[in-house]
């Protein structure tokens, strides 16, 4: 049953439609046969002299409703909803509650004004959905605040705050107070000739260099997606031939990339993000309190997650073994939040302000009263047995415990230990104050609880939480695993790393496999095979063995799966690697860029899908964004299990599987109580 969807109520002859589509006032087709309605009958209609349109909640439009993109566009179309707006004879006065993002911003742009409450914002974000501006924003925006700045909110999805979007001349007034009311009473004093239509308004071309230079930036910044630049296109049409020329070119453009495989990934990963912050099981659970978070070891890993504990306005106390250790945290996290400053993402008093959000400690005895307690100590399991041995000590019953291991079973060590409901596994990436992704893993007596602080943690310091299985590597380790056994594989047919990197690259991921491990060292990753074959298991001799024991670690030894000279990051192929390797190829016909890809990929879903049906994920929709998150996967390629999903019949992306339990795959353990 659909609501009004729009209300009307006329105020001394002024009419106020408020949006009422929760939960964002997305402009779906209902809504737009409705303003296209009302705009005829209020042009229509004597006893009203000006219009004020405003939104119901705190967002004026959250855009086109994205969950349509799917199906064909159905009439009637935003652009000539908001054409009949902007040639109406009666002032309409857009009041912007709060974001006016993508269609919503282009319907604002279609009022003769637009009033701002403080913190209402404008934007237009589509290319982040592989899309761009599909309703005039690509040629209105320009025409109201220049041509350079609608280019930077249009191809980089910046946002003009209300104070901006007045500089800019895009604001009429921002509201003193009651938004409503200012807008009614600005709409009663309108009653010259309406603004010029922005269509109106002729762009200087800049010239070709401006073109260049601008293309060049911005496909850089784009890193594979095409929206960016097939925005900027249809702005230089606009510019080049005129309004109504820009707009065609920007409706053809919208078009097609709508039916394209980019936006249909970027969609998925859109409603796969907000599926994974609200977990339907966790609906009504009330999380732990967080106000004081204590964090153990201030080493990268606990510099960082204590920097972004800080950033999100939460107390953070670092503690580490002695004073040296201590300082050597805090000067950590003191250069976090200058490179924060340097990067523009906060001011010296924001700095300061978190800053003074951390504090130090020497032993484990200042978080006795800390309501979660995240380790991140040294990954051995002996060291890490013994801090939670103290923290069960020493912490209030009721406080959250939780280790940050990458690779140790988390069940081992807390094992044996009291109140083990309050214990889970917390696996941030590194650089943890940059990195989106947080693992999110119940142990077998974690209780939904825990659990829930876990998602609430994430929400509260910007993560994106997927939930994984106690398995071995989680979810993205253990897949990064299989990626590289993939990739070595791939040497063994005679490929050589660079090709295999290469590959990658193409693909749309920033580093390739063996780039990337030369980066984190192939130690590692050999120490973890040196242990697992001490423990009896068959682990062949593979080429990054082989590396290793010629002491190729990596960029840090000066060589890995390349040569490197010093000091430099660029990669060299190797000869000495070449023939490290020889003893171990088969020539066979060598594969193309896309074989290897798609091999490569092919195994990332493999191995998603493997997990998923030991139910170690809540579903591929969680592979997708561990993947993207955390390991570099190209967006707007989706991740392995939509891109296949996307390109073929393969057994990864199929059905959705059973949701994870906390039984401890390792052991075969219960459900959380
Ligand atoms: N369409 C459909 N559903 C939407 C939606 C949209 N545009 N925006 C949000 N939702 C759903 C979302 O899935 C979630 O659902 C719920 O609303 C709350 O969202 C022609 C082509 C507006 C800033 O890119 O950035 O216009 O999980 O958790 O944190 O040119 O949502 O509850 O079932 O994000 O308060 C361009 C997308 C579209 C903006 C609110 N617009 N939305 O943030 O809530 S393309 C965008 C947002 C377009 C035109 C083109 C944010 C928000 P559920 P939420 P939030």
């Amino acid at each position: 049953m659909t609501t009004d969807l729009i209300r009307r109520r006329d105020i001394d002859q002024i009419a106020l439609l408020t949006l009422a589509n929760p939960p964002v006032n997305a402009l779906g087709r209902a809504v737009r046969q409705k303003l296209a309605a009302l705009a005829s009958e209020l042009e229509a209609d004597d006893s009203v002299r000006a219009v004020v349109l405003t939104g119901e909640g705190r967002v004026f439009v959250g855009g086109a409703d994205i969950g349509e993109f799917d199906r064909p566009p159905e009439e009637p179309h935003l652009p000539d909803v908001i054409a009949a707006i902007e040639a109406a004879r009666k002032p309409w006065v857009a009041a912007l509650n709060g974001a006016a993002l993508g269609g919503g911003a282009e319907l604002a742009l279609g009022c003769h004004y637009r009033i701002f409450a403080k913190e209402a914002r404008l934007g237009l974000p589509e290319t982040a959905l592989g899309l761009i501006p599909g309703a005039g924003g690509t040629q209105r925006l320009p025409r109201r605040i220049g041509l350079a700045p609608a280019i930077e909110v249009i191809t980089a999805g910046r946002t003009l705050w209300a104070d901006e979007a007045q500089d800019a001349g895009l604001a009429d007034r921002i509201a003193a107070g009651d938004l409503i009311a200012e807008a009614l009473a600005f709409a009663r004093t309108l009653d010259g000739p309406l603004p010029q239509p922005a269509g109106a308004a002729s762009l200087a071309d800049p010239g070709p260099a401006f073109w260049e230079e601008a293309r060049e930036r911005i496909a850089k910044a784009a890193r594979g997606n095409p929206a960016p630049v097939a925005a900027l296109e249809a702005i230089h049409v606009g510019v080049a031939e005129g309004f109504a020329a820009g707009l065609r070119a920007e409706r053809e453009t919208f078009l097609r990339l709508r039916g394209s495989d980019e936006a249909a990934a970027l969609r998925h990963l859109f409603f796969a993000k907000r599926a994974a912050v609200r977990p339907a099981a966790l609906r009504g659970i009330e999380p732990a309190p967080m106000a004081r978070i204590g964090v153990i070891g201030g080493g990268t890993m606990g510099s960082g997650i204590a920097a972004a504990i800080a950033a999100a306005g939460l107390e953070a106390t670092l503690a580490e073994t002695g004073p040296d250790a201590l300082e050597a945290g805090l000067t950590r996290v003191r250069a976090i939040f200058e490179a924060q400053v340097t990067r523009g993402l906060t001011d010296r008093a924001g700095a300061a302000d978190r800053l003074a959000r951390v504090s130090g400690t020497v032993g484990l005895g200042a978080l006795a009263d800390c309501d979660l307690v995240i380790e991140a100590v040294f990954e051995d399991l002996a060291v890490k047995r013994r801090v939670f041995e103290e923290l069960t000590r020493l912490c209030r019953p009721d406080a959250i415990l939780a280790t940050n291991t990458s690779y140790l079973d988390p069940e081992r060590i807390v094992a044996g230990l009291p109140n083990p409901d309050r214990f889970i596994a917390l696996h941030f990436f590194s650089p943890a104050q940059v990195m989106k992704l947080l693992e999110i893993v119940p142990l077998a007596a974690t209780t939904s609880r825990t659990l829930a602080t876990g998602f609430a943690l994430a929400a509260r310091l910007g993560k994106i939480p997927v939930q994984a299985g106690n398995g071995e590597g989680f979810i993205g380790n253990r897949i990064l695993k299989r990626y590289r056994a993939e990739a070595e594989a791939l040497l063994f047919a005679g490929a050589s790393p660079s090709e295999v990197d290469q590959a990658m690259r193409a693909f749309g991921f920033g580093m390739g496999p063996f780039e990337m491990q030369d980066m984190a060292g192939l130690d590692i990753a050999f120490r973890a095979r040196e242990a697992a074959r001490a423990q009896g298991q068959d682990l062949p001799e593979g080429p990054g063995d082989r590396l290793v024991r010629a002491g190729r670690l990596g960029r840090k030894s000066g060589g890995g799966w390349y040569d490197y000279a010093s000091e430099s990051r660029q990669p060299h192929p190797s000869a000495e690697v070449a023939a490290l390797i020889a003893p171990l190829v088969t020539p066979r016909p060598r594969p193309s860029a896309m074989e290897i890809a798609e091999r490569l990929i092919g195994a990332m879903a493999e191995e998603g899908q493997r997990i998923c049906d030991e139910g170690l994920a809540q579903g591929p929709a969680d592979i997708d964004l561990v993947e993207v998150h955390g390991y570099g996967f190209p967006r707007h390629k989706g991740g392995p299990m939509f891109h296949t999903a996307r390109k073929g019949p393969t057994r990864a992306g199929g059905p959705a599987c059973p949701g994870p339990t906390n039984a401890d795959p390792r052991k075969g353990g219960a459900a959380p109580t």
